[in-house]
């Protein structure tokens, strides 16, 4: 199967795109699959909003099972092993910050960092994505804007107190999840994304979200200027 869009010309059975698939898709199944145990814990941190978080939580498990479809589509099966290593320091980091009860690095590492990364990762595989998973991918980025906005708001309730704690987060989880793109760039390449557009993609969703938590434009500006120079300095 072979479809021409404006730039490039993807061959969705070529063995090139399905060895490279298999392991984007294993990043994405296990990054859904991380997403609804990360909010499983917050519904156990927060008991007020319990209900509301296992109703998210239980979004990204079906995420995950859709994304297991893409994969089983193309007639591959997701190879988890790279995903399971990737993604176990920003869980780390997760689980350390909740056994210090700081459950504001929870909030962020979850609700802004890793849904800023998965909607910038989904636009920017939509346009190049074949057209089963194209359906998925479009329902599952509109779901992760409500994850995206829980955070938003239990932050900004709370900006005057957490500013600093969210600062000092992000400097720590973010070098981490950009770490992730490094890795994965020739496999992105290899399935028609832009790395550097995905990049992109998460300072526009970063930005918004910082100035929807309460920092100014500039603050978070500067915040996501010192992280990008210092993500291209050890690249
Ligand atoms: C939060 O709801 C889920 C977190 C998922 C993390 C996804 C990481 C994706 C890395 C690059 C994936 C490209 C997208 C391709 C989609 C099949
Ligand atoms: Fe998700
Ligand atoms: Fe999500």
């Amino acid at each position: 199967m072979t479809i021409t869009s404006e730039a490039n010309e993807i061959n969705f059975s070529s063995n090139s795109y399905l060895d490279a698939y298999s392991r984007i898709n294993g990043m994405v199944i296990v990054g859904e699959g991380l997403a609804d145990r990360h909010f499983r814990h917050l519904a156990r941190l927060f008991p007020a909003d319990s209900e509301e978080l296992l109703r998210l939580g239980a979004m990204e498990a079906r995420h995950a099972k859709d994304f297991v479809g893409c994969g089983r589509n193309l007639g591959i099966k997701a190879d988890v092993s790279l995903a399971h290593k990737l993604l176990a320091p920003l869980h780390q980091q997760f689980i350390e910050a909740e056994k210090k009860y700081d459950f504001v690095s929870c909030v962020v590492i979850q609700c802004l960092i890793i849904e800023c990364f998965a909607i910038a990762a989904y636009r920017t595989y939509l346009p190049v994505a074949d057209s089963y998973a194209t359906h998925i991918t479009k329902y599952v980025l509109n779901d992760e804007f409500q994850h995206l906005n829980y955070g938003e708001k239990w932050l900004k309730d709370r900006f005057g107190q957490v500013a600093d704690e969210v600062e000092m987060c992000i400097r720590k989880a973010v070098p981490v999840t950009m770490n992730l793109l490094s890795i994965l760039h020739p496999d992105l390449k290899a399935v028609g994304m832009d790395p550097g557009e995905l990049v992109a993609e998460f300072v526009v969703c970063f930005q918004e979200s910082l100035e929807q938590v309460g920092f100014l434009p500039k603050n978070a500006q500067k915040i996501i200027r010192s992280l990008m120079v210092a993500q291209m300095l050890a690249a």
